[in-house]
C-alpha cells in the first residue's frame, strides 16, 4: 500500500487510552516527547497486566494446577503472538523473551560469539550503534580476539554503503546493525546489508529497538539472523525484550544462562537442555510481560503499523521543519523530506541540550538530552550532546509547536 492511501491516525481517540497524558506540572499539560526512550501504555495493555495478577498468576511450566496450566499456555501463546507480529514463521521457537534489547544483543554475543569468534575474524557494527551493540561486540572482540570494523556514517546521516561492501568480507562473522537510529532518526536499508552479509556468509543481528515499535517489521523479508527489540518502546511493558533467531542457528547456539527451566535432564556430572525457546529462558521467566507484550502487539495491529510510520514519519519532518525555521537549530540527521523514525536530535546554537531540556521542562515538554547512549557518534559529530523530540502513536503536530514556543522562551533566556 502506497503511504498516501493509509488512513490517518485517530489521535484523538488514541490518546483516551492515555491518563498519564493529562498530568500537568506547573499548570501545563505534559507534553511528552521521550517516546524513543520509553513510551506510554495504553489502558487496554494496564488492564491485562492487572487482569493477569487479579486472576492468573503462577509460576509457569511447573505447576500441575489449573492456575499455572493457564499461566503457561498465555505466556507460550505470547511467544507465537510475537513471532506473528515481525514475520517469523518458526512461531513461539524463534522468539526468546529477554529483559530488554540490550539483554538480546548480550545473548548472542555470549551465547554465539565468545564461542565462535577468534583472531581473524571481524564483527562489522556502524558508526551510529547504540552502546547496546557497540560495547558488546567490542568486549566480546576483546575477548576473542576478534576484530571490531564500523561502517561511516556520511554527513547527510546516512550509512557510507560503498564503505559497507569494501568492510563486510570473507572475514566478517557477524553485520550487527541499528535499523533505525535512536539519535539520528535515519532508516537503514537492513535488507540490502543482510545480502552483502550473507554473500560472505556471515550472520546479521538487527537492532530493531526504534523500529519494530515504529513500522512494519519483517524478519523474513529483511532476510535478518537475529533481530532485538524492547516492550517498553512500543507500548508495551518495561522489564520484557525480544530475540527473535532463525530457528537452525538457536538450535546450534550454547545457552546463555543456566538454571532452571532450561534443561532437559541434568545429572551430578552433565546437564542437556531443553527445546527452543525455553533453553534460552532461564529461571522463572518474565510471565506478565510477556502476555502484556502480546497485547501490545494487538494493540499496534488494530492501529496498523503502516500508519504508525507514516504518523511518525510527519510529526518528524514537521518539527524539522518548524525548528530549522529560525536558523540557529543544528539537525542532526538526514535532512527534511528524507523518511527517518519519528525522532529529531538537534542543538540550538551554543546552549547544552541539558541546559535546553530543563528549560522545557519549566513547560512541561520532556524531551532527551545527552549522548542517547551513542556516544562515538556523538565525538564524530563534534558535538557533546543534544536534545531528541521523540514521537509517538498520541502526539500531534500542537505538541510540536508547543515544543518550538518552548524552545523560543529558551532562546530568549539564553540572547
Ligand atoms: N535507547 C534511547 O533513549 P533497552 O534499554 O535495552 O531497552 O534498549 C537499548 C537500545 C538499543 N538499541 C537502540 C537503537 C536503542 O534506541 C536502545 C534504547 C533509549 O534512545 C535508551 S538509551
Amino acid at each position: 500500500m502506497g503511504q498516501t492511501d493509509i488512513e490517518p491516525l485517530d489521535v484523538e481517540a488514541i490518546r483516551e487510552e492515555y491518563p498519564i497524558l493529562q498530568r500537568e506540572f506547573g499548570g501545563e499539560q505534559l507534553v511528552y516527547l521521550d517516546n524513543a526512550a520509553t513510551t506510554q501504555t495504553p489502558d487496554r495493555v494496564v488492564d491485562t497486566i492487572a487482569h493477569y495478577y487479579r486472576h492468573t498468576n503462577a509460576n509457569v511450566h511447573r505447576g500441575l494446577h489449573q492456575l499455572s496450566q493457564e499461566a503457561s499456555i498465555a505466556y507460550e501463546e505470547a511467544h507465537d503472538r510475537v513471532a506473528e507480529f515481525i514475520g517469523a514463521s518458526g512461531g513461539r521457537e524463534e522468539i526468546v523473551f529477554t529483559k530488554n534489547t540490550t539483554e538480546s544483543e548480550n545473548l548472542v554475543a555470549y551465547a554465539w560469539g565468545l564461542n565462535e569468534l577468534g583472531p581473524g575474524d571481524e564483527v562489522v557494527l556502524t558508526e551510529m550503534e547504540h552502546h547496546a551493540s557497540l560495547v558488546t561486540w567490542q568486549q566480546i572482540c576483546k575477548k576473542t580476539g576478534a576484530t571490531c570494523r564500523y561502517i561511516e556514517v556520511e554527513e547527510d546521516g546516512t550509512l557510507d554503503m560503498d564503505h559497507a561492501r569494501e568492510l563486510i568480507g570473507d572475514d566478517t562473522a557477524m553485520v550487527s546493525v541499528v535499523h533505525v537510529s535512536n539519535t539520528l532518526g535515519t532508516v537503514n536499508p537492513v535488507s540490502e546489508l543482510a545480502d552483502i552479509a550473507h554473500d560472505h556468509d556471515a550472520y546479521i543481528f538487527v537492532d530493531g529497538a526504534q523500529s519494530v515499535p515504529n513500522r512494519p517489521v519483517d524478519v523474513e523479508a529483511i532476510d535478518a539472523d537475529f533481530l532485538a527489540f524492547s516492550g517498553h518502546k512500543m507500548a508495551g511493558p518495561t522489564g520484557i525484550g525480544v530475540l527473535y533467531g532463525k530457528k537452525h542457528i538457536l538450535e546450534e547456539m550454547e545457552p546463555y544462562l543456566y538454571g532452571g527451566m532450561m534443561i532437559n535432564k541434568v545429572t551430578f556430572e552433565d546437564s542437556t537442555w531443553h527445546e527452543l525457546p525455553w533453553k534460552f529462558e532461564a529461571g522463572t521467566p518474565v510471565i506478565c510481560q510477556g502476555i502484556a507484550l502480546a497485547e501490545a502487539c494487538d494493540y499496534l495491529d488494530d492501529i496498523g503499523m503502516d500508519a504508525i510510520r507514516r504518523h511518525e514519519n510527519e510529526l518528524a519532518q514537521y518539527a524539522i521543519e518548524q525548528l530549522e525555521g529560525e536558523g540557529d537549530i543544528d539537525i542532526l540527521g538526514p535532512p527534511a523530506g528524507v523518511e527517518r523514525g519519528g525522532l529529531v536530535s538537534f542543538n540550538l546554537n551554543s546552549v547544552h541540550a541539558h541546559d535546553l531540556s530543563s528549560i522545557l521542562n519549566d513547560s512541561a515538554v520532556a524531551i532527551r538530552a545527552g549522548d542517547h547512549c551513542t556516544q562515538p557518534l556523538h565525538d564524530k559529530l563534534g558535538v557533546p550532546a543534544s536534545a531528541r523530540a521523540s514521537f509517538y502513536v498520541y502526539n500531534t503536530k500542537e505538541e510540536v509547536d508547543k515544543l518550538v514556543e518552548a524552545i523560543d522562551d529558551a532562546r530568549q533566556l539564553f540572547a
